[in-house]
């Protein structure tokens, strides 16, 4: 080996100095990042970087700890986050940086468990979060042009970036002053959406701005640009975004970043679940390594939750699981988290190699090739890779013959042999089950009804207009809902369709303060025409719309443009014979908000009069419910069941849980019936696959994290049910692990474990040649007896057991196949 210093010298002697290179804030611990060609180089040694996305709103402060041990424990370095605008700055001027939003907090853990960061500033993020993580009331501003080069967004955008940038500095979190983070971004994706623009000269400008003003922050390490291939600016790093990054080629000069391979995909309430399988996930980031990538991070090593309303973007479930290597709760996903623990512990022996090496390139065909990378002591470390969908190889490589299964990539880090393949799972399988918690049967529930008799009759709104406006310019979000109210004058009775012309995303109709009709659009277009029959009464009558948002949008050129709600209408009473009443331009009442939101009803204050006689009612509309339950034992993750209920919005101990919709069934598509790890994954144009769910509940459960409870003590839930459900049904479920499964191969280790001090209470199935179900349920194969003996010996009362499978478990004779499947419950 190469002594460091000598190290350090070449790494030195190839630095492309940057301002970054310079270590510009006095102090003791001071670390130097810039970089080069090959990789970032930090403290004068190139690095390769393994990163996580972990959105701190997304979790609570006393998860935070938890979840990057469990990054670093998987053989992570690095934490990345984006910044969340909207939540920062709700208002004008006015900061959150409380609770979940406390990003010092998090970033101070972050160093705490001895890692970088990646401090994605933005402030558009896109992040399936509510409008991108744009305030709003940005919308308010004059003369405001979001993303363009114009004053009002450049001063606003500014304004906030250096608020980030001073309280990061203030909290010495800069590497420069010793602390974690070692690269900042700004801007976000630009390049995808900067063609789609209306004026590409001021976009030009913008982005040029974006880069210089970043570069004005003196933060002392370097700017990323991501999905900014076109138009770069200066003194920026463009980065790569997607499932796969390996073809990807950065500019001159600069190391090959990849800030978002997609562990999976979010899901939204009309959609199934996505799973992105460990192999292919596995494939990804060994591809990428074998050609020359050295940073990579996971988005989302933990997906975490959608809490509160203005989180979400539009559609977007409150759960933001994203079927990462941590799940939504903050549990290990198996065998998707072990899987690539294995992987990075295999690029971190190689990191040497991967940085400084010479990289040499044997092709096969255009889709097999063997990459060495050679030290000038002479030790080397290869990949084979196999990109054909279904073509398993013998790849002969320097004398010896390999065996390479389709999609996937063999790790050598010596050269000979083979010490991982991404497509041979060593992992155990976990199959999380959501156990009944016997301390929430029996819920006593209450009721109260949400007012809506002053929004139905002559009571003045919070302004009047001769138009119809759409939701964002009028209520700035904040609120989901917004009343729209007119009336008008019938000489005789008469039967008419109430037509409205609506962007979404959901309609209320009151006539007379009576529902007259309720329709949401779909996912995607949002427009929608709703039309119910009514009766005008002789004399006076009201017409009261309530307009409901889910999410606002999040991507897309000029996405913030996109309207939410009734704007001009028409709205139209048609007769029979279609001769119509336009009603487009009456004298609309607005007001927005619920009357329960301006009582805070979710806090639950003494004075409300809740009430349970004669009885609670079921499947009404616009009703809040309460209830009283205890917190479940233990450590396991809460979640709440809402299966019986409709549309609305979930509370604990005043705590936003989220928008809960559990009468939204997902749809039906074609890749809930396949599942083949093997070729490029997708989620668009029909190529999805692995997907689950299709025909169910969108989303059933809802997380309420444990900081969110008294210990012991009683807790309140407080839903509002906007469309009529039965909250009788509702109840509490702890997330444990039910069975654990691992296919094993002769000299493989076969490790089960179960989680939070669970213990394997059952070895199920110990067979050869199972071909049938899944884990949790395999059936037929070759019984080994045995193999039944020594692991219940071994693991049966214990949290984690390890048995190497060796001759011996297989005495009674695998009859051709040699893989053992075992199945046990914790
Ligand atoms: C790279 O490959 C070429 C051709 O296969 C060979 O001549 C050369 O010696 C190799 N270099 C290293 C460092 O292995
Ligand atoms: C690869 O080699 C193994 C062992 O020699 C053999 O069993 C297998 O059939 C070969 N596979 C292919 C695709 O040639
Ligand atoms: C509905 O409203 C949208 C938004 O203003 C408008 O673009 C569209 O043309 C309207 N559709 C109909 C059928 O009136
Ligand atoms: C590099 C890569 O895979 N980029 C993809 C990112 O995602 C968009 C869709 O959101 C694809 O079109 C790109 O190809």
């Amino acid at each position: 080996m190469r002594t460091s210093t000598s190290i350090a010298r070449a790494a030195l002697a190839l630095t492309v100095l940057v301002l970054s290179a310079v270590c510009s804030f006095p102090g003791a611990s001071c670390t130097k990042v810039s970089y080069d060609d090959r990789a970032l180089v930090i403290d004068g040694e190139r690095r390769i970087i393994l990163s996580g996305s972990i959105h701190y709103p997304r979790s609570t402060p006393e998860m935070w700890p938890d979840l990057i041990q469990k990054a670093k424990d998987g053989g992570l370095n690095t934490i990345e986050t984006y910044v969340f605008w909207n939540g920062h700055e709700p208002r004008p001027r006015e900061y959150n940086f409380a609770g979940n939003y406390d990003i010092i907090r998090f970033f101070s853990e972050v160093q705490k468990a001895g890692m970088y960061a990646i401090l994605r500033i933005g402030p558009y993020i896109c992040g399936e979060w509510n409008y991108g993580g744009l305030p709003a009331w940005l919308r308010d501003i004059p003369d405001m042009q979001f993303r363009l080069h114009n004053q009002p967004f450049e001063r606003e955008m500014e304004t906030f970036t250096k608020l980030i940038v001073n309280k990061m500095k203030d909290a010495n979190m800069f590497a420069g002053q010793g602390g974690p983070i070692i690269l900042a971004q700004i801007e976000n994706e630009y390049g995808n959406i900067q063609s789609g623009l209306p004026d590409q000269q001021s976009a030009t400008k913008y982005i040029h701005w974006c880069a210089e003003m970043a570069n004005n922050q003196n933060v002392g390490v370097p700017w990323i640009m991501c999905q900014q291939s076109n138009d770069l600016p200066p003194n920026v790093l463009e980065t790569c975004n997607g499932f796969y990054c390996h073809n990807f080629k950065p500019k001159e000069n600069m190391p090959k970043i990849w800030t978002e391979n997609w562990t999976g995909w979010f899901k939204a309430w009309d959609k199934p679940d996505y799973h992105r399988p460990a192999e292919d996930l596995a494939y990804s980031v060994a591809m990428f390594f074998q050609n020359r990538g050295s940073v990579q991070n996971y988005y989302m090593y933990h997906g975490g939750t959608n809490f509160g309303r203005t989180t979400g973007g539009p559609y977007i479930t409150t759960s933001y699981d994203y079927d990462a290597p941590l799940d939504e709760y903050g549990n290990i996903r198996q065998p998707k988290y072990g899987h690539l623990k294995q992987l990075h512990a295999m690029l971190t022996s190689m990191e040497k190699h991967l940085v400084y090496g010479q990289q040499n390139e044997t092709s096969f065909d255009d889709k097999v090739k063997a990459t060495k990378y050679t030290l000038d002591d002479g030790s080397s470390a290869c990949f084979i890779s196999n990109s054909h969908d279904n073509e398993d190889l013998n790849v002969t490589f320097e004398g010896s013959t390999y065996q390479v299964p389709a999609w996937s990539v063999s790790v050598l880090p010596d050269c000979k042999t083979v010490a991982y393949n991404t497509a041979k799972v060593k992992t155990q399988t976990s199959v999380m089950v959501k156990k009944e918690s016997a301390v929430t049967q029996g819920l006593k529930w209450f009721w109260l009804p949400e007012l809506l008799k002053p929004f139905c009759t002559d009571r003045s709104g919070s302004f009047r207009r001769n138009e119809l406006l759409e939701q964002i310019v009028t209520g700035a979000d904040k609120s989901d809902y917004l009343w729209y109210k007119t009336s008008l004058t019938s000489g005789a009775e008469e039967e008419f369709t109430l037509y409205v012309n609506t962007t979404g995303h959901e309609l209320y109709a009151f006539v007379n303060g009576e529902l007259a009709g309720y329709q949401h659009s779909v996912n995607g277009p949002y427009i929608f025409q709703f039309q119910a029959p009514v009766t005008m009464r002789a004399g006076k009558n009201y017409i009261s719309l309530l307009s409901a948002t889910v999410g606002l949008k999040n991507y897309g050129a000029s996405f913030e443009l996109m309207p939410a709600g009734i704007v001009g209408g028409p709205v139209k009473l048609v007769r029979p014979d279609s001769s119509a009443i336009d009603l487009s331009h009456s004298t609309w009442t607005y007001e927005t908000g619920l009357y329960g939101e301006s009582i805070q009803i979710h806090l639950d204050k003494p004075n409300l009069e809740w009430s349970c006689h004669p009885a609670v009612p079921v499947n009404r509309p616009f009703s809040w419910y309460k209830a009283l339950f205890h917190t479940p034992d233990g450590e396991d993750a809460v979640v709440v069941d809402l299966a019986g209920l409709n549309k609305g919005v979930v509370y604990v101990n005043g705590r936003n849980l989220g928008r809960y919709w559990p009468s939204y069934i997902a749809g039906n598509m074609d890749g809930c019936h396949r599942c083949d790890y093997r070729g490029a994954y997708k989620t668009w144009d029909n190529q999805e696959k692995c997907l689950t769910g299709c025909h169910e509940i969108g989303q059933q459960f809802y997380h309420v994290p444990r900081s969110f409870l008294n210990a012991g003590g009683l807790n309140t839930i407080v839903l509002f049910e906007e469309a009529g459900g039965d909250p009788t049904k509702v109840n509490f479920r702890t997330v444990v692990v039910g069975s654990v499964c691992i296919n094993a191969e002769k000299g493989d280790a076969i490790t089960l474990a179960c989680a939070n001090g669970g213990t394997i209470s059952s070895i199920d199935v110990t067979s050869f040649g199972v071909a049938k179900g899944q884990c949790g349920a395999y059936e037929g194969g070759y019984e080994s007896k045995p193999a039944m003996e020594v692991l219940s010996a071994a693991c049966l009362g214990k949290e984690s057991c390890t048995v190497h499978y060796t001759d011996e478990l297989d005495s009674a004779g695998s009859e051709g196949s040699s893989v053992l499947t075992v199945q046990a419950t914790c």
